[in-house]
């Protein structure tokens, strides 16, 4: 049992890693009984406080305790010290706290749904529902701290890795030669570092108002509910980033190498990019807000601002895509992910310039629309750069290599199960299907019914994925060189890292260090 209190980068990415997998399958299962209530009109679960608590705890523990948990402190883990050159962070017993402060804070959160009827406010915890008059129980209160725990774990993390990109990478791995995984990395942290302050005195208001007789939020004290929604959307906007960079970084290096390529077409263009879309980041917020009676002038404002973004977006798409331009195409599952990736995260970005028209967003808000549109961006957006990652650095990581025709059928049972079910969505808000409902008219259960299908059969690519994992494990197939360039003893250097830092002319050798079970069956 001592990895469980190791300060090793690798031994905590693996706790990272397990952990975002267990609070994937409690995650999918309560998108299942949300999928369940909703596939025919009329109750399932017959309460809807219930259903809301279910929804509120799917987004929270996706997000908060999945995909950050995976990407962040599994990805990020395992790789930075890899790709920075160094040892270890710079702070390994810091890293091991940040680790433990999650499984409480999940404990926490998943308590909470078990106290009086549960926190049925959303992730997004507005007041006046999540205030004392709406749920007077200790559960929201619950949910709050689980919320604080969370953010310590991250804010740690945070100065973690900023610290340790400033002081331990090789002098040649610094800066502007910083690789695209580091980048992404560091435009996060400091993301993370600016919002969740912000997250952290909003949510305390809250706890005052609920417990100390304050009224921030509260107009017959002189407060304003839409005060809370400025501070959530000032930390929620750039989570929403923070969910998606360290993907790019991930699937930046995966085409990169898949196209046989050293690196992505415009190496600093994207670099540039990342930095742009973090500081727009913070000040589109407003762009969640737009029904609550914002004037004109700043509804504008928003617009505009939020449009931007789709510039250096373009930039990173535009590049991945010249990058597989003309490429010699290694055709593996991270590959497949990879331009999945690449086409559905388009597709949600697309319709994320739909709603930030404000005139179009006063009819779209709350709606299926928008559910759509963050599904695409998150389930197949996020989710599909985990699974690229994974796919593409599990054999490195653990020395085991995933079997290849499985893989790939995986990856098609999941594209068409997530496209199933997010399809449609985008008809049911277009014609008025409001989000965080238990109910709905006869009119709306087509697509509802198609839905519901879709994510049945995701829940089965979950489950072969599952499979697919343990088959690695138990037959424990050595990794297999191929090789797209000549020689793959290149090859294996490229899977690690694009650039060279120490021992480059030994890359096997190398790669037989940083994880000492390898085997490479050439
Ligand atoms: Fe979003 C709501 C707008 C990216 C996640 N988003 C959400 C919510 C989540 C979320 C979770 O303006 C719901 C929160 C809640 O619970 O209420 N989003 C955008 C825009 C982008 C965007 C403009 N979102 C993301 C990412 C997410 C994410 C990334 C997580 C991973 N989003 C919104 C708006 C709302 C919203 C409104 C509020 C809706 C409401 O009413 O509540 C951009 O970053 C997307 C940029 C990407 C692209 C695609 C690639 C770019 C290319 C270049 C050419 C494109 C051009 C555009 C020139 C644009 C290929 C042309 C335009 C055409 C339409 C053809
Ligand atoms: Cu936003």
């Amino acid at each position: 049992m001592r990895w469980l209190c190791s300060t090793n980068h690798k031994d905590i990415g693996t706790l990272y890693i397990l952990l975002g997998l267990w609070s994937g399958m409690i995650g999918t299962s309560l998108s299942m009984l949300i999928r369940i209530e909703l596939a025919r009109p009329g109750s399932f679960l017959g309460d809807d406080q219930l259903y809301n608590v279910i929804v509120t705890a799917h987004a929270l523990v996706m997000i908060f305790f999945m995909v950050m948990p995976l990407m962040v402190g599994g990805f990020g883990n395992w790789l930075l010290p890899l790709m920075m050159g160094s040892i270890d962070m710079i702070f390994p017993r810091l890293n091991n706290l940040s680790f433990w402060f999650l499984p409480a804070s999940l404990f926490t959160l998943l308590l909470s749904t078990f106290i009086e009827s549960g926190s049925g406010t959303g992730w997004t915890l507005y007041p006046p529902l999540s205030s004392y008059t709406g749920h007077s129980g200790p559960a929201v209160d619950m949910s709050l701290f689980s919320l604080h725990l969370a953010g310590a774990s991250s804010i740690g993390g945070s100065i973690n890795f900023l610290t340790s990109m400033k002081n331990m990478s090789v002098e040649s791995m610094r800066g502007e030669r910083m690789v695209l995984f580091v980048w992404s990395m560091a435009v996060t942290a400091v993301l993370l570092l600016v919002s969740l302050p912000v997250l952290a005195g909003g949510i305390t208001m809250l706890i005052f108002d609920r417990h100390f007789n304050t009224s921030f939020y509260d107009p017959s004290g002189g407060g304003d509910p839409v005060l809370y929604q400025h501070l959530f959307w000032f930390f929620g906007h750039p989570e929403v980033y923070v969910l998606i960079l360290p993907g790019f970084g991930m699937v930046s290096h995966v085409v990169a190498h898949c196209a046989g390529k050293d690196e992505v077409f415009g190496v600093l263009g994207m670099v540039y990019a990342m930095v742009c879309i973090g500081v727009l980041g913070f000040i589109v917020w407003g762009h969640h807000m737009f029904t609550v009676g914002m004037d004109v002038d700043s509804r504008a404002y928003f617009t505009s601002a939020t449009m931007i973004i789709a510039v250096p977006t373009g930039v990173k798409v535009f590049s991945w895509l010249a990058t597989l331009n003309g490429g010699n195409l290694l055709h593996e599952p991270a590959l497949y992910w990879a331009v999945g990736f690449i086409f559905l995260f388009t597709v949600g970005g697309l319709t994320g310039i739909m709603l930030s028209n404000s005139s179009l967003d006063v009819a779209l808000h709350d709606t299926y629309y928008v559910t759509a549109h963050f599904h695409y961006v998150l389930s197949m957006g996020a989710v599909f750069a985990l699974f690229c990652g994974f796919f593409h650095w599990f054999p490195l990581f653990y020395g085991y290599s995933f079997h290849e025709r499985w893989s790939k059928a995986h990856f098609f049972i999941m594209f068409i199960g997530v496209n199933v079910t997010f399809f449609p969505q985008h008809f049911l808000g277009l014609s008025g299907m409001p989000r965080r409902y238990s109910d709905y008219p006869d009119c709306f259960m087509k697509w509802h019914v198609v839905s519901s299908l879709g994510s049945w059969l995701s829940f089965v690519s979950v489950l072969y994925f599952l499979f697919i994992v343990w088959e690695a494990l138990v037959s424990q197939r050595g990794v297999v060189c191929k090789s797209n360039r000549p020689g793959s003893i290149e090859w294996s250097w490229e899977w690690c890292c694009p650039l060279s830092f120490h021992n480059q002319d030994e890359p096997v050798v190398v790669l037989k260090s940083l994880n000492p079970g390898l085997v490479l069956n050439q």
